[in-house]
């Protein structure tokens, strides 16, 4: 159990492709967990390990709303495909973790097949609809060095970028006074 620290864009890191598990072993399952407990501290709905500076391609994703009473039902994959996505299209106003207080609408396949190994080293596939095939590809996304800004205008990705630059230089001064 470990509380890891959540890299915030703009960061080489982030824009890496992960490399793929060979097993999942002791070592990629505490990695799970770990991802899981930090998710679950943010809170969000995923994460991807590029997102904690492991360039691995695992996710964890829950979108159980335990607010409203749901049973939290995480889900732990490793080497994740999409093995048929729909025709169909839908849109979610997507946030991240690693971009933190910034949202847009971001279109991507409504409905998705996802094969990948699951925490026992098992090949598991199934089907995602609604918020969890949204969540599951943009969790990919992340294992390609791609980011939610990438999917929209090139003029609102550079403002998010730009303001969290300028975040990210007042915080490290404010750091370095506390020095
Ligand atoms: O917590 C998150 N919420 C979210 C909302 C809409 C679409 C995708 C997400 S994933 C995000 C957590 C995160 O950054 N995962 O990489
Ligand atoms: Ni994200």
């Amino acid at each position: 159990m470990a509380i890891l620290n959540i890299l915030v864009a703009p960061d080489e890191r982030l824009k890496q492709e992960a490399q793929p598990v060979e097993k999942v072993d002791a070592e990629i399952q505490k990695l799970m967990d770990d991802m899981l407990d930090t998710m679950y501290d943010a809170p969000g709905i995923g994460l991807a390990a590029p997102q904690v500076g492991v360039l691995k391609r695992v996710i964890v994703v829950d979108i159980a709303n335990t607010e409203e009473g749901e049973k939290p039902n995480p889900i732990k994959l490793a080497n994740p495909e999409i093995v048929a996505e729909s025709e169909e299209f839908s849109v979610y106003q997507e946030g991240c973790l690693s971009l933190p207080n910034f949202f847009e609408d971001v279109e991507r396949p409504a409905k998705i097949t996802v094969k990948g190994l699951n925490e026992k080293n098992e090949e598991v596939t199934f089907e995602a609809d609604g918020l969890l095939a949204t969540c599951i590809q943009h969790e990919m996304d992340h294992l390609n060095g791609t980011l939610f800004v990438d999917h929209i205008s090139r003029l609102k990705r550079s403002r998010i970028l730009t303001k969290l630059t300028k975040i990210k230089a007042q915080l490290a001064k404010h750091k370095q006074q506390q020095l």
